[in-house]
């Protein structure tokens, strides 16, 4: 083997673990986003439903809900064909219902703000919102500017992102 093949292959182990490492990293964070419901059912929600990630975490969205059936649905023209609340870049998902205990997970790629409801509760303002890394980042999409594909009360269940950045979760007890 030459000198000059062997540097070259020296580089492209050293590129090749350099791309393999953050990937791991990334792949690494989970977290967890809970369907609640009172026992009877008079209030559902998710928990938080406001929530700041880095770029590359996975969330699971799971059932905790001994009452009901849930979905965590992105805002989507792939879902039901609504108005698109996630950035343009991010795949369209959805959980499908998900019995108690039952969970689906997301992987976040996308720098920007990702809005998704649960199918049966939207107008319950059963919604939430994934902050996924800053408005810093050159790739990041902010809020839809959409009002015309959802109801006035269900806009105003979305915390703002600043203060979703600022407590990097927001739960409905800390809005009652
Ligand atoms: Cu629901």
């Amino acid at each position: 083997m030459t000198l000059a093949r062997r540097r070259v292959l020296q580089l492209g182990g050293g590129a090749f673990a350099t791309l393999l490492r953050p990937a791991l990293l990334q792949a690494a964070a989970l977290q967890e986003v809970e369907m609640r419901g009172t026992a009877r059912g008079e209030h559902v929600w998710f928990h938080p439903h406001g929530l700041a990630v880095a770029v590359g975490t996975r969330v699971r969205f799971i059932n905790r809900d001994p009452g009901n059936s849930h979905t965590a649905t992105a805002y989507h023209p792939e879902n039901f064909d609504r108005a698109r609340r996630i950035p343009k870049a991010a795949a369209a998902w959805d959980s499908d219902f998900l019995l108690p205990d039952e969970s689906f997970e997301v992987l976040l790629s996308e720098p920007g703000v990702y809005d998704y409801y649960c199918l049966p509760h939207e107008m319950a303002a059963m919604v939430g919102r994934i902050v996924v890394g800053t408005p810093s980042d050159p790739r990041w999409q902010g809020p839809s500017p959409d009002t015309n594909d959802i109801s006035q009360a269900v806009l105003e269940a979305f915390p703002p992102v600043d203060v979703i950045l600022k407590h990097r979760q927001v739960t409905r007890e800390d809005a009652m």
